[in-house]
């Protein structure tokens, strides 16, 4: 019943790693991984965060999914909570908190959340609280969220990314047309609170990625398009070794749509 799972895996995401040896969403949400399901889900959830949060930049009427994990509950509000065995996805302190193992050059780790909404928005913006003990990297690969627009049009934000010769921070767009890699300008900060934004605009054919203030990517070209029924994941996503262990705090997680 969790094939879906797989299936809306951006497998290239999957390919373009040197480190994991596997094709396609299997090895990462398939064998040892425990998923649950919370397909009765209320939309709702923490709805009111980003408001109470007085965030300038928060549109009334355009969110169609927040969590801001106070209900306790880490999956009822999502699709599906996958979490490899070994690594921990909890809520702690009021917010998903993801801790992964060390792993080995061969080895995929995971723990995220995933939620589809339907809808055909013309620009889609994730945005969520994020707390990181660390965000320099010297191996492998990590990445925090995905936003995939369509069956065929996806969206990944590294931390560190798979590219083989000087892997950075970066937003990697996926699209019929093949991949795309958007460097950032600075990896997030540590050990704060930090607001992270993907703003993707389809209309426009542009992407963006902020912390906070800081515009780590300013209006990158991308494909344009059309949208369906966008489905978003945060956590640790895409884990690949050779990796040490990693720690991460989400919170107020707010899709809208415009
Ligand atoms: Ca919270
Ligand atoms: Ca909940």
């Amino acid at each position: 019943m969790f094939l879906a799972v797989s299936l809306a895996v951006p497998t290239g995401a999957c390919s373009s790693s040197d480190s994991t040896g596997a094709s396609g969403g299997e090895v990462v949400d398939g064998g040892e991984s425990v998923v649950v399901d919370a397909a009765a889900a209320d939309a709702n959830d923490g709805g009111t965060d980003a408001q109470i949060d007085g965030d300038a930049s928060f549109v009334p009427g355009t969110v169609v999914f927040s969590d801001d994990f106070s209900d306790g509950n880490l999956a009822d509000d999502w699709d599906v909570l996958t979490v490899a065995n070994g690594t921990t996805a909890e809520i702690d302190m009021g917010a998903f908190h993801v801790k992964t193992k060390v792993i080995a050059a061969q080895e995929a780790d995971f723990a995220h959340l995933r939620k589809t909404v339907p809808g055909a928005p013309s620009r889609v913006r994730l945005s969520f609280s994020a707390t990181f003990p660390s965000t320099t990297f010297t191996k492998g690969s990590m990445a925090i969220a995905t936003v995939d627009v369509s069956n065929n049009h996806f969206f990944t934000l590294w931390l560190r990314d798979t590219d083989s010769s000087a892997p950075a921070a970066s937003l990697e767009e996926i699209s019929l047309s093949g991949t795309k890699r958007n460097v950032l300008g600075s990896p997030p900060p540590t050990n704060v609170a930090t607001k992270i934004v993907v703003d993707i605009d389809l209309a426009a054919g542009t992407a963006s990625v902020t912390w906070d203030a800081t515009k780590a990517l300013d209006a990158a070209a991308i494909q344009k398009g059309t949208t369906e029924d966008p489905t978003i994941r945060v956590g640790a996503v895409y884990d690949y070794g050779p990796q040490d262990a990693f720690e991460a705090h989400f919170d107020d997680v707010v899709l809208e749509y415009y």
